[in-house]
């Protein structure tokens, strides 16, 4: 849940990176964080193990400037996608307020993103969110290896996969050149920022 502090006229929303493992989540707020203006990013917090896989979660947070007198605090988190950290990866999406899935376009990884669409569809359910209600956007990444000699699925064929359901708005990226990686966020920050008003009604406060 978005905490509105109205003492300091601050508003603060939760995006969750969410996607399978190895999908690209951590390198999208590690290019952000590294384009960021200093005043405008906090300290990024990061848990890796030994083979740069996040452990529990990143978190990067951001001062987006203000809407209607009050300053947009975001908080970016991403989630582990290993298996067997399915009660941490729960744990995260807790009082999620807008949701990027990142999707991985290895054709070995096909089955794996629709599996964590899916995986981060009923956690939701069970914090009583609908996925379909909430802010989300989808980030086709890896975009860079198309034009190499890795088997990448097309964005038409993660388009039926990931997209026919919630026919949410997409971006092509590539978290380590930073293609799509702003237009992304923009995106979603903006969802969620209006999601976040709108449900607290604060377009009524002067
Ligand atoms: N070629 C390419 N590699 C990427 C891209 N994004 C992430 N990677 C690589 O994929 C691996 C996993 O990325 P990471 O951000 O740790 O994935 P996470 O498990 O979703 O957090 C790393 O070796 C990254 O360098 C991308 O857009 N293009
Ligand atoms: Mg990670």
């Amino acid at each position: 849940m978005a905490l509105i502090d109205l003492s300091k006229k601050e508003i603060h929303c939760k995006i969750v990176y969410y996607g399978p493992g190895r999908c690209g989540k951590t390198t999208n707020l590690l290019t952000v964080h590294s384009s960021m203006a200093e005043k405008a990013r906090g300290k990024m917090l990061t848990i890796e193990t030994k083979g740069d896989r996040t452990l529990f979660f990143d978190l990067l947070p951001l001062n987006l400037g203000k809407i209607r007198g009050f300053n947009i605090r975001i908080q970016l988190y991403t989630v582990p996608g290993q298996v067997m950290y399915a009660s941490t990866r729960k744990l995260v999406l807790k009082g999620a307020d807008g949701l990027v899935f990142v999707a991985d376009p290895l054709q070995v990884r096909r089955e794996r993103n629709v599996e964590s669409l899916e995986d981060l569809r009923t956690s939701l359910l069970e914090y009583g969110l609908k996925l379909e209600e909430m802010p989300l956007v989808i980030q086709y990444n890896k975009r860079d290896l198309v034009d190499t000699p890795i088997p990448t699925l097309t964005v038409a064929e993660l388009e039926a996969d990931l997209n026919s359901v919630y026919k949410v708005k997409t971006f092509e990226a590539s978290a380590v050149t930073g293609m799509g990686v702003f237009e992304t966020l923009r995106e979603i920050s903006k969802q969620t920022v209006r999601y976040v008003t709108n449900k607290h009604l604060l377009h009524e406060t002067k």
